[in-house]
């Protein structure tokens, strides 16, 4: 039996969560604008999830937060002075952009990067890179720190390889790991790699949303399919339906989730249902176990519900061959179609026969649901005794990071509150103890 497992990195929440209304096309984004947040429940709230997935015995690991407001993001557009000043300057002449360097959006890690594990690489080594989220301001600087924290989590080059960024332009959109499923028998064999595109970016004359953005293009999962040294074989492409994303789909994890032999995902969420399935066992081949569709009508679910509830935002999680749990948010509970959906789901034959259900509402309130704070990476043994191990999640780091959280975070946040220099200050005394606590050197600018 292979050892290799598939580990979680989550995005640890930062002190600065809120709710500023940045993301054009991510409806929860849009509608809590202006709300007050409580970054010390949404950090809370993470940990909870993070330390069940520990208790369950699967490898849990933290990313930590970056350093907002940016401040060197506001001095490369003008403003000047010492840190106080500028806060001051940009909440009176550019507010939205003091939020946009504000923004604790890194905590979506799902987000962060596309991980190609070494039975797929032609080098045998885990690849990562860094995603450029060109399409939002405020996500578009986060890779360059995100590049820091994993080459400091994932730090022996014998066996994990990073990878820049794709140049920071909209042809090269790249969303990274939501819209990037891994299909597999065992964690350590060679995958099936599954990307999942909005656009074709330099063949104009193809499908395309007309209310939202296409965030990702194909190009871009080419190019990083040709960078982790991927088998075109083992590739497959699919594009994801423009009307969902016009609906609200921002990122296929909003509609879709894939682990080992299981794709389970809404019947609207793809251009071509046909072709995804046909691609997939095309690349699947002989495999010793079945690949299970599982596909969800709209009779059943509809897309706004979806949307809604985050049904497909979920984690798939093997507890053995053919034995999995589902995590979904408790908005999953509170939507009736949904639960009745999950119900009949675990009491079908399909490899699906647990639902757990968490509270993730502050990280839900600008759309992200359990997939989207969760980082997938599958290692052998090996790699996993090669990351730093001050990373990953056990009783005592668990107890530490809530103590942590409880020593900085304040529980109430408004967007006005982003100006007061004291945030900045209590921000930066948090992260630089956080660099300590997880070992990571100095990750951070202010550091430097
Ligand atoms: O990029 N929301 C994030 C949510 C990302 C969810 N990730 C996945 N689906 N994998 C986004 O739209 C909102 C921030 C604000 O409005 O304050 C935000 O960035």
């Amino acid at each position: 039996m292979s050892t290799a497992t598939e580990a979680n990195f989550d995005g640890l929440v930062g002190p600065t969560h809120n709710y500023s209304g940045l993301s054009f096309g991510n409806v929860a984004s849009l509608s809590n604008s202006a709300q007050a947040s409580n970054p010390k429940a949404a950090a809370k709230q993470g940990l909870t999830k993070m330390k069940a997935l520990a208790d369950m015995g699967f490898v849990q690991g933290v990313l930590a937060p970056h350093e907002r407001p940016h401040i060197p993001t506001l001095r490369r557009l003008g403003f000047s002075g010492g840190d106080a000043q500028i806060l001051q300057q940009a909440a009176k002449q550019a507010p939205k952009l003091l939020a946009a360097v504000s923004s604790a959006s890194c905590m979506w890690t799902a987000n962060a990067a596309t991980v190609s594990p070494s039975g797929d690489t032609n080098d045998k080594r885990v690849h990562f890179t860094p995603a450029n989220l060109v399409n939002k301001f405020h996500r578009s600087i986060e890779h360059e720190t995100t590049g820091a924290i994993l080459r400091a989590t994932f730090n022996d080059e014998r066996y994990f390889a990073h990878h820049f960024a794709l140049p920071s332009v909209d042809q090269f959109g790249d969303e990274g790991a939501a819209n990037h499923t891994r299909f597999c028998d065992g964690h350590g064999e060679q995958g099936v790699e599954f990307f999942v595109y909005g656009m074709e970016a330099f063949n104009t004359n193809t499908p395309r949303p007309a209310v939202f953005p296409a965030r990702h293009t194909l190009e871009a999962s080419q190019a990083v399919a040709r960078r982790h040294g991927l088998s075109p074989d083992q590739v497959v492409y699919a594009q994801q339906n423009p009307a969902v994303i016009d609906a609200g789909v921002f990122h296929n994890d909003v509609i879709a989730v894939g682990h080992r032999n299981v794709h389970f995902y809404h019947q609207e969420a793809f251009l071509d249902t046909a072709k995804m399935r046909d691609d997939l066992l095309a690349a699947w081949g002989d495999r010793d176990s079945t690949l299970h569709f599982i596909e969800v009508p709209s009779a059943e679910v509809s897309v706004q519900d979806s949307i809604q509830s985050y049904l497909f935002n979920s984690q798939l999680l093997s507890r053995g061959d053919n034995d999995m749990l589902l995590i979904v948010p408790g908005e999953c509970e509170n939507n009736p179609a949904v639960w009745a959906y999950l119900n009949r789901l675990v009491a079908g034959s399909s490899p699906i026969n647990e639902v757990k259900v968490f509270d993730l509402k502050q990280s839900m309130s600008n759309g992200g649901g359990p997939a989207c704070l969760r980082l997938r990476i599958a290692l052998t043994e090996a790699e996993r005794q090669a990351i730093n191990p001050a990373t990953l999640i056990n009783d005592s780091l668990f107890e530490r990071l809530n103590y942590w959280v409880d020593t900085h975070y304040r529980d109430q946040l408004y967007e006005k509150d982003l100006a007061d220099p004291m945030l900045l200050i209590e921000s930066r005394n948090a992260l630089d103890e956080l660099t300590k606590i997880l070992r990571l050197g100095n990750v951070y600018e202010f550091q430097r």
